[in-house]
């Protein structure tokens, strides 16, 4: 071993005249990684070894992760950059350095050194081709992003119009529930009265009864003055809480209709109890003949008596008068049929029929809302995208000839394979859902069964275009489609890209430089 005091200038020297150039096949960021410790050892980049900075690029192979060798082929996972000034930097496997190619990847030509060929400098010509199809792909994705916020505003307003159809159907479900559920009560009443009417025995003592019904009657009117109090503070509820954003023209009528109405209500409430008072003066006398005339002619005991009558028409007047103001699907809510058809009908028998009649109108419309409501539901948990962009393209069909076939597909729908001999036609599947969060790729699933293989399926894989077409059919593995489309539906929105893009907080120390190509490494 020679002395120290001879060995050190000649590695000094060394080490001066390779810091002096930079290191072939090392990226610019990187070289810094090149420096040798001062007693002229350098550790691999994996820490795994020490060896003499001299080895570096001996073209032998000393590193386990081939970083010794970055300008030469010796180590068989190594990589090397090529500058490609003018152009983009680009990586390359380093077995294809010195290997009597030119690599398409290195435009620059620095791959090849050894004499065995050489490799003019194309980067000029590549950046203005690269130049020409980045011009060409910014004006399709320009093309693509317009259609995609169109898509999106159409999307959207179509859940939007879900939503309110959603909350409307809801609304109509309790309104039209308690109806039936009125109904229902309505209906019961009537078959107790019949069953209780079969049983009645014929009494030979009149009925002395007038006074116990009114009680009851008057039972009845307070029953109906407290439902008209429920009604006007529905309505009051309604102007106070309603969405002011939300421009439904029935809400707003019948706020309208609240407002005439509320304007004399107090004034139409002082004047009945003034007319009460007038017949609670008089109703005793008239009950007496009234009773007697009832004993004499066995008048029904719920025929309507002067007060009763009196009473009730007033209440309908109000009731009436709300019913002309509040929304059309509400009506069903103030119970007006029931006693202009308790008053109008003559017979238990036929008001049975009306209110069974009435009942099952009413279950009918209910099924029909829960069956659109169903369906809504539905559609609003199905997924059309982050911002449903994908909404607008459901059953948007497009094909494509590949010659043996024509494949189409229905976006969310079925994709088919047609012979353009024979015109059968295969199904190759049917939608079944994205498969990736970024909603650029779709599978189509459960299709004809293949001949001693599997159901036939379809992977599309989307790319941004201004349309949604088929670019490419293939069938990779048997009865394994793929279809390679474009769409607006996945054109990168700049401010979205922006927003997606995460900030760099730490940037690894073996980093690769931005703006490279990487060949398939
Ligand atoms: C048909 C087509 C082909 C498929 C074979 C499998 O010919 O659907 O795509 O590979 O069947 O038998």
């Amino acid at each position: 071993m020679a002395p120290l005091r001879y060995t050190l200038p000649c590695i000094l020297a060394a080490v001066a005249l390779v810091q002096a150039s930079t290191l072939r096949g090392v990226a610019p960021e990187q070289q810094p990684l090149y420096t040798p410790h001062s007693d002229g050892q350098w550790e691999c980049l994996d820490n795994s070894k020490k060896i003499s900075f001299t080895a570096i690029n001996d073209d032998y192979c000393d590193c386990p992760d081939g970083s010794d060798e970055p300008g030469t082929s010796a180590c068989p996972n190594g990589i090397f950059y090529c500058q490609n000034e003018g152009h983009i930097a680009a990586y390359i496997k380093s077995y294809a350095v010195n290997d009597g190619v030119c690599d398409e990847a290195c435009c620059d030509g620095s791959d090849e050194t050894s004499g065995l060929i050489t490799c003019p400098n194309r980067c000029k010509q590549v950046a203005a081709e690269y130049a020409r199809e980045q011009a060409a792909l910014h004006k399709i994705h320009s093309a693509g992003i317009l259609a995609k916020r169109k898509l999106i505003q159409q999307g959207q307003e179509t859940v939007t119009q879900w939503q309110e159809e959603k909350s409307k159907l809801e609304d109509e479900l309790v309104i039209k529930r308690a109806e039936l559920d009125r109904h229902q009560r309505e209906i019961d009443g009537l078959e107790d009265d019949a069953k209780r009417h079969l049983s009645k025995k014929p009494s030979s003592k009149k009925s002395k009864c007038p006074p116990c019904d009114i009680a009851t009657l008057r039972d009845h009117i307070q029953t109906l003055e407290d439902e008209v109090e429920t009604l006007v503070t529905i309505l009051k509820d309604m102007k106070r809480d309603h969405n002011h954003n939300f421009h439904d023209m029935a809400v707003k009528a019948a706020i309208a209709g609240y407002d005439d109405f509320i304007d004399g209500y107090d004034e139409l409430k002082a004047d009945i109890n003034n007319d009460l008072n007038n017949y609670n003066a008089y109703d005793q006398s008239a009950f007496e003949i009234h009773d007697n005339e009832s004993e004499e002619e066995n008048v029904e005991v719920d025929q309507d008596t002067p007060e009763q009558a009196g009473k009730v028409s007033f209440v309908q007047i109000l009731l009436k008068k709300i019913a002309n103001v509040i929304p059309p699907d509400w009506r069903g809510l103030i119970p007006l049929e029931k006693n202009e058809n308790n008053v109008g009908l003559k017979s238990e028998g036929s008001a049975l029929e009306a209110a069974k009649n009435i009942h099952g109108k009413i279950k009918d419309t209910i099924q029909e809302a829960e069956r659109k409501l169903n369906t809504i539901n539905d559609d609003l948990a199905k997924d059309y995208g982050k911002q449903h962009e994908w909404l607008k393209l459901k059953d948007i069909c497009t094909e494509k000839n590949e010659g043996e076939y024509t494949y189409s597909v229905c976006i969310f729908g079925d994709a088919y394979q047609k012979s353009n001999k024979d015109g059968a036609r295969v199904k190759l599947g049917r939608f079944e859902k994205f498969l990736d969060d970024d909603h650029m790729k779709q599978i189509y699933s459960r299709g004809t069964k293949c001949w001693n293989g599997p159901e036939r399926s379809v992977r599309a894989t989307f790319e941004c275009g201004g349309e949604t077409e088929i670019l490419e059919v293939t069938e990779p593995e048997k009865c394994e489609y793929q279809y390679r489309m474009k769409t607006p539906a996945v054109c990168p929105i700049p401010e979205e890209v922006n927003k997606e893009q995460p900030i760099a907080t730490h940037v690894k120390e073996h980093s690769k430089p931005k703006n490279v190509v990487h060949e398939e490494l």
